[in-house]
C-alpha cells in the first residue's frame, strides 16, 4: 500500500505543567498560552486534512502526555501500545488504549521491552525502528513478533544525534524521504527520492502527510521550496512552544 488514507486522530490537550515535561532542547520555557493556541491550530489544521479528532482533555499527572503518538502504533490491522521509554511517561497509553480498543485488535509491548512511538517510521508495509534513548532491542524484538502475525516487517537503525527516529527523517508517499544526513545516507534508503534538510532547518526534518496535505513547520524556507514542487498543500505551522519540549508535529497526534 503506498500511502494511507487516514480519517481520524486522537490528540491531547496539554496541560498547565506542560514546561515541566521532558527536555533537551534548550530553548527556553513555553509560554502556556501560546502553548494552547499553537495546540489549537495544530488540530484546525488536522481537521482541514480531513480528519475527525478525538480530543482528550489535558491529565496533569503527565506533562508530556500531550505528545500522544509515542503511546501507540496503530495500523489497519492493529493497535500497539507501546512501553514509554522514560519512566515518568509510562501510564500515558492507558487514556490512549481506551480510545482504540473498540476498533482495534490491541497488543502490547511490555517490560523489559520499551518503544516510543517516535521512534517508528513506517514506509509502505515496513517499519523502521529507531534504537534510541527511549527505543530498545527488546521492545524492538516484540514489534516483529507482533507484527510477522499482520503481515508486516520490521528493522532497525540507530539513533545518535536526535530524541527520535522520526525526528530526523520523515516519509511523505511516493517513495520520497526527507531526512538529515544521520540517515539520508543508509542504505536502506538508497532506492528512495531524498530531500535533505540542511542543518539550519534541522528541526523540518519532521514533517507530516495526511492525505494530500503536508504540515511542515513555520520558518524553513528551503525545505518549502524543495517541497512545493510535490503537488500537496502544504500547512505551515508554528509549533515553537513544542519545539522547546523535543516535539515536532508527528508527536502531537495519532493519526489512523
Ligand atoms: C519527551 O522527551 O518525551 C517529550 N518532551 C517530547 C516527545 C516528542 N515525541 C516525539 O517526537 N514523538
Amino acid at each position: 500500500m503506498e500511502h494511507r488514507i487516514f480519517s481520524h486522530a486522537i490528540v491531547r490537550k496539554p496541560g498547565e505543567n506542560f514546561s515541566q515535561g521532558l527536555s533537551t532542547a534548550n530553548l527556553g520555557k513555553p509560554d502556556y498560552h501560546r502553548v494552547v493556541l499553537q495546540h489549537e491550530e495544530y488540530c484546525k489544521a488536522l481537521e482541514q486534512c480531513g480528519l475527525t479528532l478525538k480530543i482528550l482533555p489535558p491529565d496533569l499527572k503527565y506533562p508530556d502526555g500531550t505528545f500522544v503518538e509515542d503511546t501507540a502504533i496503530v495500523t489497519e490491522q492493529c493497535a500497539i501500545l507501546t512501553n514509554l521509554g522514560d519512566q515518568s511517561r509510562r501510564g500515558e497509553e492507558q487514556g490512549i488504549k481506551e480510545i482504540l480498543a473498540p476498533n482495534f485488535k490491541i497488543e502490547y509491548i511490555e517490560p523489559p521491552g520499551t518503544i516510543d512511538g517516535g521512534d517508528v517510521l513506517r514506509i509502505r508495509d515496513h517499519f523502521f525502528i529507531g534504537l534510541s534513548s527511549r527505543t530498545n532491542l527488546a521492545g524492538a524484538q516484540q514489534l516483529n513478533s507482533i507484527f510477522s502475525r499482520y503481515g508486516y516487517s520490521i528493522s532497525t537503525i540507530p539513533v545518535a544525534n536526535v530524541l527520535h527516529l522520526q525526528t530526523g527523517i520523515t516519509y511523505i508517499g511516493d517513495n520520497t524521504i526527507i531526512a538529515l544526513p544521520e540517515f539520508a545516507h543508509r542504505s536502506e534508503f538508497k532506492d528512495h527520492r531524498l530531500i535533505n534538510v540542511v542543518g539550519s532547518e534541522k528541526y523540518a526534518a519532521n514533517c507530516l502527510r495526511i492525505n494530500d496535505y503536508l504540515l511542515i513547520p513555520v520558518g524553513f524556507p528551503k525545505i518549502k521550496t524543495a517541497l512545493e514542487k510535490f503537488g500537496f498543500s502544504i500547512l505551515e505551522l508554528n509549533i515553537s512552544e513544542f519545539q522547546k519540549m523535543d516535539g515536532g508535529l508527528t508527536c502531537l497526534s495519532i493519526r489512523y
